[in-house]
């Protein structure tokens, strides 16, 4: 797959279509990695030297890596609620924008059921820090989400509660728009005029996937590398999740796949 990446250094796909991907590393850190990680993905650490390799292919125009990057009181800790439960228990996200707004209405608010998980990721900590194994120094830019202690935001672009920017000609974005989360992220590739977004990290059930959709919303062509990335639950990942994935216009590649990237 890097062969065939560098091959279209270019700016070309082969066809005459312009090929400017980004490889976009998520949340490969210490508590989502055996075997010291709060919240361990099974095999999470063993993907570095895919990345690695992803990372030393001259054809990607933008390396960014993501970090979860949460307040103590942040609203995805079951410690942060009595007697509640990690990784069994939900808890109910309300839009805070929305909720401000409302506030002593009897009006439905926008909310969602989201897991709550062990303390992870905590700003400033250990178990927050990129792994060692991951050569960051070819890294471009590292972007940090999940900072608003009131919303859960899987997506390394954008909070659940925050409209996504029109896919074509920048419409929506900006002015105007209510925000609650937006990490600069879209706007980043926007600025390097990426085309395609190759996807990797963890985990593949919750941000890589979130980010995944995301991205092909944005308007990117979109891809997972399939090697690169492991999931909390890898029996329902592999019986799922991958096809949902795909419905949702994100194609899956392995490192192996020539083809794919032309
Ligand atoms: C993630 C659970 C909670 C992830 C982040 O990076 O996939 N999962 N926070
Ligand atoms: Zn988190």
């Amino acid at each position: 797959m890097a062969a065939a990446a560098a091959a279209a250094a270019d700016d070309d796909d082969g066809h005459g279509a312009p090929f400017r991907p980004a490889l976009l590393v998520v949340d490969l850190q210490e508590d989502f990695c055996p075997p010291t990680g709060s919240l361990a993905v099974p095999g999470g650490r063993a993907i570095a030297p895919a990345i690695n390799k992803l990372l030393a292919s001259p054809a990607f125009a933008l390396r960014v890596a993501t970090r979860d990057w949460h307040p103590e009181n942040h609203i995805s800790f079951a410690a942060n609620h009595a007697g509640k439960q990690p990784f069994v228990d939900t808890v109910r996200v309300v839009n805070p924008l929305q909720a401000a707004a409302q506030e002593g209405e009897e009006e439905e608010h926008e909310a969602v059921e989201s897991r709550l998980w062990p303390v992870h990721c905590v700003q400033n900590t250990p178990g927050a820090e990129l792994i060692p194994e991951l050569d960051a120094a070819k890294l471009d830019k590292v972007v940090d989400k999940g900072m608003d202690p009131r919303v859960e935001m899987y997506s390394p672009f954008f909070d659940p509660f925050t409209p996504l920017p029109a896919a074509t000609g920048g419409q929506g974005r900006g002015q105007g728009q209510r925000r609650v989360c937006d990490s600069g992220l879209a706007d980043l590739l926007a600025s390097h005029d990426i085309t395609h977004a190759y996807v990797v990290g963890l985990a593949a059930d919750y941000c890589v996937q979130s980010a995944a959709v995301d991205a092909a919303k944005l308007g990117y062509v979109t891809y997972v590398v399939e090697d690169a990335t492991r999931a909390v639950d890898a029996e329902a990942w592999d019986r799922e999740g991958k096809k949902e994935l795909q419905a949702k216009g994100v194609g899956l590649v392995g490192m192996g796949d020539q083809e794919v990237l032309r």
